[in-house]
């Protein structure tokens, strides 16, 4: 079984190949975001992710600079709800003093899906019941979504925004 985790034992062994590839090793960005810290929902995010079986190889407070901000969200800064949204994970709508939030790195076997899994969808009305989104999530009066967590994509992004976000030497090897 061991032998067909590896990328040798994809190649060698063809119908294994989609074992291997599922097995891969990840890192994943999380960020308690500025509703989450209000809401002293930073323990109860922690001990989910803990309880993935993932482990914590990087965490600190970072001041969310408009730079930054409009960096990690570039993607979508075509959207409507952009200019909120870089209101939103500065702390401007909650008060968050100097604009600081908790950045944690997480690695382990599908580390992406798993922790997507426990934040729930991107809509906290249609994130499922129990998940963190989908239990302490909600839409402003304004429209703004309230989502608790960010958590990356993809391996893609998770990849960008883990080197934004940390510098090499504060993540764990
Ligand atoms: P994700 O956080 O689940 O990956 P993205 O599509 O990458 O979702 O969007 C990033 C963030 O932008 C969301 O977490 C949410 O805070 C905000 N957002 C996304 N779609 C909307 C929307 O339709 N209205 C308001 N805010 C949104
Ligand atoms: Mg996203």
């Amino acid at each position: 079984m061991f032998i067909y985790q590896t990328i040798e034992g994809a190649k060698m062994f063809p119908k294994f190949a989609r074992i291997a590839l599922h097995m891969a090793i990840e890192q994943t960005l999380i960020l308690i975001k500025p509703d989450g810290a209000f809401r002293k929902l930073t323990g109860l995010t922690i001990d989910r992710l803990d309880a993935t079986g993932l482990e914590m190889v990087g965490a600190k407070m970072i001041c969310v600079t408009e730079r930054l901000a409009r960096e990690h969200y570039s993607s979508l800064s075509d959207k409507p709800f952009f200019e909120g949204l870089i209101k939103y994970i500065r702390g401007d709508y909650h008060g968050i003093k100097d604009n600081r939030i908790l950045a944690l790195v997480y690695r382990g076997e599908n580390a992406i899906k798993a922790v997507r899994a426990i934040a729930g969808a991107t809509n906290p009305e249609q994130a499922a019941p129990g998940t963190i989104r989908g239990s302490f999530g909600r839409i402003t009066t304004t429209g703004q979504f309230e989502n608790v967590i960010h958590a990356s994509s993809d391996p893609t992004d998770a990849a960008k925004e883990v080197a934004l976000w940390f510098k090499k030497d504060e993540i764990i090897p």
